[in-house]
């Protein structure tokens, strides 16, 4: 006797492609894209999420979390300063406060950070469509207003070999989430629609405040958020500290979804 309920290989088959499919077609048309799944697209996409938007995560790994989690230099320890504590309270992610040095330092485990952050964003009921490569803008009357994507391995594979169409989602609003290389504004300036400053050496004091201050709509329906920002408007960077990033996913989801609503 089994100890596991009866089910052939095609039921499970079945079981997988009706239920991504379906999925899949009910995001088609969504409320906000947000391209890169890392600390401050993931903390959009929860907010996002849990206002009641369709929210599409789209990540170009198989994982999400981007670098959120190993802290730096391979080491999984991740840092925030005040207030961004109050994210990880919200998460319920442990953390202490680092003695003997300014007050308002906390350092956590990266792996309980980053997997109570997925999680959270999972749980409000975003969409999250990973080993998605972003590809390029839908661009219509002088917005941005959809997300071509397709699968990672097949965007990897060279034009000689393969040459395999992308699909489109449509949306109201993409948010740039994907860190340094800011793909998405990247490919506005390609067709010298927006101008890219490029980020800045570190200066860890400074560059949270300038990140959260500069998320903004950096074109007609792109908000660009975390280190895509930085990227966007010249800023310093900030090396392992993701309170900067945290709060600037919170700002994003707001100018998203004023966006949205307007
Ligand atoms: O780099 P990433 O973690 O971005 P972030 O939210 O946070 C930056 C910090 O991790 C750290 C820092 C500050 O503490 O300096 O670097 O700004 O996450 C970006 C995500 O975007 C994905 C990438 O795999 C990662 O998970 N991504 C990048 N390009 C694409 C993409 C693409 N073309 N399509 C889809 N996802």
């Amino acid at each position: 006797m089994n100890q596991f309920a009866q089910a052939t290989e095609k039921d499970i088959t079945r079981s997988i492609v009706e239920e991504f499919l379906g999925d899949f077609l009910s995001h088609i048309e969504s409320d906000v894209i947000i391209v890169g799944g890392g600390p401050s697209g993931l903390v959009a996409a929860r907010d996002l999420a849990s206002s009641g938007l369709k929210t599409v995560v789209l990540e170009s790994n198989n994982y999400f979390g981007g670098g959120f989690w190993l802290g730096g230099y391979l080491m999984n320890k991740v840092t925030v300063r005040a207030p961004a504590q109050k994210i990880f309270d919200q998460l319920g992610v442990p953390y202490k406060e680092v003695p003997d040095i300014k007050e308002g330092l906390y350092v956590a485990d990266a792996p309980s950070a980053c997997s109570k952050l997925i999680s959270a964003a999972c749980d409000a009921g975003a969409f999250m469509l990973n080993m998605n490569k972003f590809d390029d803008v839908v661009l219509r009357d002088g917005r941005v207003c959809g997300a071509v994507t397709n699968w990672t391995p097949v965007s990897a594979l060279p034009r000689a070999i393969t040459c395999v169409d992308p699909v489109a989602i449509e949306t109201k609003c993409v948010i740039d989430a994907t860190g340094h290389d800011a793909v998405v504004a990247n490919s506005l300036a390609d067709r010298g629609l927006v101008d890219l400053k490029g980020f800045l050496g570190m200066d860890v004091d400074n560059s949270e405040d300038a990140v959260v201050n500069n998320t903004s709509e950096l074109f007609p329906g792109l908000v660009v958020t975390g280190m895509a920002a930085a990227t966007c408007f010249g800023l310093s960077r900030m090396g392992p500290t993701f309170g900067g990033m945290l709060e600037s996913g919170v700002k994003a989801a707001k100018i998203a979804e004023e966006i949205v609503r307007s």
